[in-house]
C-alpha cells in the first residue's frame, strides 16, 4: 500500500532529479497508540481548544475547525456563492463577489493569514487569497463573514498572499505569474515574455480600527514567479522573504525550460525603505481598474467600489530594496523562525533544506558579498554568504516549514509523504512521521509567528486513497493531527476537509470565542428598506418593481398573502428578521427564484430579487428551521397577467 501511493506523487512532481532514497517510511501502518482516543475527544457540551481555520482550495471557502477534535464548525463562503448561508444570492451580498471583470462567484483560496500585533495573532481577522481572478479577503471574526474583497492590479495568479508584517502593517499579495502591467497593452506575442512580462506584489494596509485594505503601492520587479512568502519578525521586522520559481523567465514552464537552473532564488525586500521611497513621493501612479468591495454592518449591504490607480515602485529605479538569494531547485515555502533569525527556503527539487541567516544577509549586504553576476541588474548575495547551513536528506519534496517555539521546525515533504521535525540551531532531522498521503502544507497553532503553540501539528494532504469510506471517484481532501508535545510526533486523528486544504492557521479558542456577535440591534439597522415592526410590513409598486417589505418572525411572515404582482414585474423581497434572539434565523425561498435562498439573522435585512416568469400562484416559505411551527411560516403571491 505505501508503495503505491509513494509512486503517484514521484509522478506528480517528476522528482527524477532528487537522489536521496533514506526517508522512507519505515510502515504503512496507522498504528496510534492507546490514549490517542482521550487526546482528541472533546465531550458533548464542551468546547475545543483552538480555533482552526482552513483554506478549501478551489471551493472558493474558508473553513473553521474545532481542535483538538476536527470537528467541522462553520464553512464561510469567502469567494464563493453559499446556499447554505444564502451567501451571494441576496443583492445585498452580491456586490461582495464583483471584480473588474463583473461577478466572479469562484476563486482559487489558499492561504490564510490572521491578523498580528507584535507578531501574534490577534484573533480581529483572518485574511485569505484567491489564486485566481486574484484577490485579496478579510473574514470579520465577530461575524465569521467576508467583510472585504479587494481586487488586485498588475498580478495574475495570487498566490505569494496574504502573508502579513508583525503588526499588519501591511499584507502582501505576490503576482504567481508574471504578466505585461496592466497600462500596457497586452495583446503583444507570448514569447515576448522576458521583456515585457512582469512580477508585482502588492503591499496592501491595513486599518488599525476597521480592518479595512488599501493597496499601499506595488513594487514592480523582473518577471520571476513569486511562490510564497513570510515577514521577518523581531529583528528582521522591516523585511520580507519570497520564493520565486521561474527565474529562467521562461513562458513555458516545461521543466526544460523553467526549471533550468541549478538555483532560483528567495528575494529579500527591505519594506521598510520601500515605504520611505513611497512616502518622499519617489513611486509612480499607474492607471488601472480594480474592485474593492466591503460590506457594511449598520446598513447590512455590500458596495463595490472601481479603483483606477496604484502607486508603483520599479525595483530597478531602487536597488536598495531588493536582494535576491540563490535557493537550490524551485523553492515553494519560505518560512520565518519565531526569533526572525532563520529564513528556511523548501526547494521542491531539492535534496536539502537550506536555512539562510538574517544577520549574515545584512553583513552580506553591508560588506557588498555579491555575486559578479546580477540578476536582471539587481545584487545577488553568494550563497554561502547568506546561508547558516543546510538540513542534509531531510526528504523529499520540501514544501512548508511552521516551528514549535521550542527550537525546532517541521518540514513537510510532498514526495516522500512525511512531516519531519530538525532542530533548528544543530540542522539535525530529530523526528519523521508518515502522512497519508502527500502533506501540502502543514501547521502548528501559531506555528508561523512569534509565539507559536507547540502542542499540535495538523498535517493537510492532497491524496487520502485507502482512509475513509470509498465516495465514487472523487475522495476528500485530508488533515491529520499529530500531538508534538513530547520527542516524538504522535499521530492522533484523522479528518476530511472541505475543498483541498492549502494553508491554516488555529488560535487558542479564547481569543475568539467571547467576542461573537450574536444578534443584530434592530433598532441600529439602517438598511434602506428595513421594516421595524410588522405595522409597517408593505407592498409598494414603483414602475415595474414591487418592493414587498417583509418581516419574519417565529412563526409567520408579514405580510403573507402578496398581490397585484404582474408578469413582467421585478419583485424585490426585503426581508427583515425581527427577532432579537442568539440563533433564531428565518430563511426565504420563492418557487421558481433563481436567486435562491436568502438567509435573514436576528435584527438584519436581505432581498431576493425574483423576477417571476409565469402567472399563478407562488408559494413563499421559511428554509430554516425555527419552531414548533417552522413549517407553517409560508405564504403565497399571486402573479397576474399585465
Ligand atoms: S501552496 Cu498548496 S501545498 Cu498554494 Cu501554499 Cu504549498
Ligand atoms: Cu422561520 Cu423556519
Amino acid at each position: 500500500m505505501y508503495i503505491k501511493n509513494f509512486i503517484t506523487p514521484v509522478l506528480f512532481l517528476a522528482a527524477a532529479t532528487v537522489s536521496v532514497t533514506s526517508c522512507k517510511p519505515k510502515s504503512a501502518g496507522t498504528a496510534v497508540s492507546g490514549n490517542a482516543a482521550s487526546k482528541v475527544y472533546v465531550p458533548p457540551g464542551k468546547y475545543d481548544e483552538f480555533y482552526n481555520f482552513v483554506s478549501g482550495g478551489f471551493s472558493g471557502q474558508l473553513s473553521v475547525y474545532g481542535l483538538p477534535s476536527g470537528r467541522l464548525l462553520r464553512v464561510i463562503p469567502v469567494f464563493s456563492v453559499d446556499p447554505e448561508k444564502g451567501w451571494g444570492y441576496s443583492e445585498e451580498t452580491k456586490p461582495m463577489l464583483n471584480t473588474s471583470h463583473g461577478f466572479v462567484p469562484w476563486d482559487d483560496l489558499h492561504h490564510v493569514e490572521m491578523s498580528m500585533t507584535d507578531g501574534q495573532a490577534d484573533g480581529r481577522w483572518v485574511f485569505v487569497n484567491g489564486n485566481n481572478t486574484p484577490r485579496l479577503a478579510r473574514v470579520d471574526l465577530k461575524t465569521f463573514r467576508t467583510a472585504e474583497i479587494l481586487e488586485l492590479p498588475n498580478s495574475a495568479g495570487n498566490h505569494s498572499s496574504p502573508f502579513s508584517t508583525e503588526n499588519s502593517e501591511y499584507i502582501v499579495a505576490g503576482t504567481r505569474f508574471s504578466v505585461p502591467p496592466d497600462d500596457v497593452n497586452g495583446d503583444i506575442p507570448i514569447n515576448s515574455y522576458k521583456e515585457n512580462f512582469k512580477g508585482h506584489i502588492s503591499f496592501v494596509s491595513v486599518d488599525k480600527t476597521n480592518g479595512e485594505m488599501k493597496i499601499a503601492f506595488q513594487l514592480k520587479t523582473p518577471g520571476v514567479n513569486f511562490d510564497l512568502s513570510h515577514a521577518g519578525k523581531g529583528k528582521s521586522h522591516d523585511w520580507f522573504f519570497f520564493s520565486t520559481y521561474n527565474t529562467e523567465q521562461a513562458n513555458t514552464l516545461l521543466e526544460v525550460n523553467a526549471s533550468r537552473r541549478d538555483k532560483d532564488f528567495i528575494m529579500a525586500v527591505n519594506w521598510k525603505k520601500a515605504e520611505e521611497y513611497v512616502k518622499a513621493g519617489k513611486g509612480k501612479k499607474h492607471s488601472v481598474k480594480y474592485a474593492h468591495n466591503t460590506y457594511d454592518e449598520a446598513t447590512h449591504t455590500a458596495k463595490s467600489a472601481m479603483e483606477n490607480e496604484v502607486t508603483v515602485l520599479d525595483v530597478a529605479d531602487f536597488p536598495d530594496i531588493v536582494y535576491f538569494i540563490p535557493c537550490p531547485k524551485s523553492p515553494h515555502g519560505c518560512d520565518v523562525d519565531p526569533t526572525g533569525e532563520y529564513i528556511v527556503g523548501s526547494g521542491k527539487l531539492a535534496a536539502l533544506l537550506p536555512v539562510f541567516s538574517y544577520d549574515k544577509i545584512q553583513k552580506a549586504i553591508a560588506a557588498k558579498d555579491f555575486e559578479q553576476e546580477t540578476y536582471a541588474g539587481l545584487p545577488v548575495i553568494k550563497y554561502e554568504a547568506a546561508l547558516y547551513g543546510e538540513v542534509q536528506k531531510p526528504g523529499l519534496g520540501p514544501l512548508h516549514t511552521e516551528f514549535d517555539g521550542k527550537g525546532n521546525a517541521y518540514t513537510s515533504f510532498f514526495v516522500s509523504s512525511e512531516v519531519v521535525k530538525w532542530n533548528i540551531k544543530d540542522l539535525k532531522v530529530l523526528d519523521r512521521q508518515p502522512t497519508y498521503y502527500s502533506v501540502g502544507h502543514l501547521m502548528i497553532p501559531g506555528g508561523d509567528s512569534k509565539k507559536p503553540f507547540g502542542k499540535y501539528l495538523v498535517a493537510y494532504n492532497k491524496i487520502t486513497k485507502d482512509r475513509y469510506l470509498p465516495t465514487g471517484p472523487e475522495l476528500s481532501q485530508s488533515a491529520q493531527l499529530y500531538d508534538i508535545s513530547g520527542d516524538k510526533m504522535e499521530l492522533i486523528l484523522d479528518y476530511p476537509t472541505i475543498g483541498e486544504p492549502h494553508y491554516a492557521q488555529a488560535v487558542p479558542a479564547e481569543l475568539i470565542r467571547d467576542k461573537q456577535l450574536k444578534i443584530f440591534d434592530i433598532n441600529a439597522n439602517k438598511h434602506p428598506f428595513v421594516t421595524k415592526g410588522e405595522a409597517e410590513a408593505k407592498v409598494v409598486r414603483q414602475g415595474n418593481q414591487v418592493h414587498v417589505y417583509i418581516t419574519a418572525v417565529r412563526s409567520h411572515f408579514a405580510p403573507d398573502n402578496i398581490e397585484g404582482v404582474q408578469l413582467g414585474d421585478e419583485v424585490l423581497f426585503h426581508v427583515t428578521n425581527l427577532e432579537q434572539d442568539w440563533d433564531v434565523p428565518h430563511g426565504f425561498g420563492v418557487k421558481g427564484a433563481a436567486n435562491g435562498e436568502l438567509l435573514v439573522m436576528p435584527g438584519e435585512t436581505l432581498t431576493l430579487k425574483w423576477i417571476p416568469d409565469r402567472t399563478g400562484i407562488f408559494p413563499i416559505y421559511c428554509t430554516d428551521f425555527c419552531s414548533a411551527l417552522h413549517q407553517e411560516m409560508s405564504g403565497y403571491v399571486r402573479v397576474s397577467p399585465k
